[in-house]
């Protein structure tokens, strides 16, 4: 018997959706889960190198806290677990597979690949490959909104970031550091915490004093909300709220989604540690699969129209493998460009 951390219930009755905003979740989502598929497929052809580390299963996390807040304006820093935050925050998928496929059209310009997604144009801080490392980095980026508005009197500057990272980096120094600064100086930031359950083959509970990730808020006297990550309409609806928090000068909020990862750690990984009962557990509990179930039973949507947006994301995706497929190597005379920056 498995025996799983009870997941907060949201009644969704509490939520209203419209048309439009359900099948736009439901989009984003499928495009995240899709995209990954595809990733896979080429990794195991040879396509792309080095670690390649999927998000299947934690969609709705990204979902829910992206579109929660105004994607392309906001900030996002994500891990080495990055395309489908990419994909949320609005850069183009096909931009996303040439920079898997480390071509010159990536949106890193092929210097990244896999765990280094960035764009400045959609306000995506990056992808960090250092557990813990976008943590500093997304609060420097809270504080420079604030500091913007307050101490340069640019009162349009009332962007909020949304941090992602894991479980496990919530055990590094740099969690806490961060956490008492944002708290102290009221940032406009959404820690989010993926607790997945594990890092790479470390289970959360062998590996922190008190696995209520979320309670560790209170230790700064910040906001600390626990959700079921599996429930994109859960998750939007405590991202909402913490960013109307911040939004309105109140402060950071830590998010911890309980959520899992339906593959091994990286598509190098054969992923034998999690026990097959876990597993089930939680492939039970598919995120896409439990949205269009709501849309369908809410009469939000019929099943043609959620199929028919299944085939315009494959398209998409297609696109963005042909895409990256053309596109040119970077030139080795560039080899030393955008060490710096230009201008
Ligand atoms: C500072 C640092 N220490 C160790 C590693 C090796 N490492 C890579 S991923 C990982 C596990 C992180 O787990 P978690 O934060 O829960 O994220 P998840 O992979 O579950 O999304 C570790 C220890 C690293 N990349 N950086
Ligand atoms: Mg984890």
């Amino acid at each position: 018997m498995v025996q799983e951390r009870i997941l907060p219930v949201f009644d969704t009755a509490q939520t209203q959706i419209t048309k439009e905003e359900g099948l736009l979740l439901y989009e984003d989502m499928v495009l995240g889960r899709s995209f990954e598929d595809k990733c896979a497929e080429m990794y195991y052809r040879g396509k792309m190198f080095g670690f390649v580390h999927l998000y299947n299963g934690q969609e709705a996390v990204s979902t829910g806290v992206i579109q929660a807040m105004r994607p392309g304006e906001d900030y996002v820093s994500s891990t080495y677990r990055d395309h489908v935050h990419a994909l949320s925050a609005g850069v183009p998928a096909k931009e996303v597979m040439a920079e898997l496929f480390g071509k010159a059209t990536g949106c890193s310009k092929g210097r990244g690949g896999s765990m280094h997604m960035f764009s400045s144009e959609h306000k995506l801080l990056g992808g960090y490959a250092f557990v813990a490392e976008g943590i500093p980095v997304a609060t420097g980026a809270a504080f420079a909104s604030k500091y913007r508005r307050e101490a340069l009197g640019d009162a349009g500057s009332d962007q909020v970031t949304a941090c992602f990272f894991g479980d496990g980096a919530a055990n590094n120094g740099q969690f806490f550091e961060c956490l008492n600064m944002a708290a102290l100086w009221k940032l406009p930031i959404l820690y989010v915490v993926e607790n997945n359950k594990w890092a790479i083959g470390m289970a959360h509970e062998r590996a922190t004093s008190v696995p209520e990730i979320y309670k560790k808020a209170h230790a700064f006297g910040m906001a600390g909300v626990e959700v079921d990550g599996m429930d994109v309409l859960a998750v939007r609806a405590v991202a909402k709220e913490a960013v109307a928090r911040a939004r309105a000068g109140e402060g950071p909020t830590l998010i911890e989604a309980l959520t899992y990862r339906f593959r091994g750690h990286s598509l190098a990984d054969p992923d034998e540690l999690r026990s097959k009962n876990e597993k089930e557990f939680w492939f039970a509990r598919d995120p896409i699969k439990k949205l269009a179930a709501h849309l369908t039973e809410q009469n939000l949507a019929t099943q043609e129209e959620l199929k028919e947006i299944d085939r315009k994301i494959q398209a998409v995706i297609d696109d963005a493998v042909k895409f990256a497929e053309s596109s040119p190597e970077p030139d080795p005379s560039e080899l030393y460009r955008y060490i710096f920056a230009e201008d």
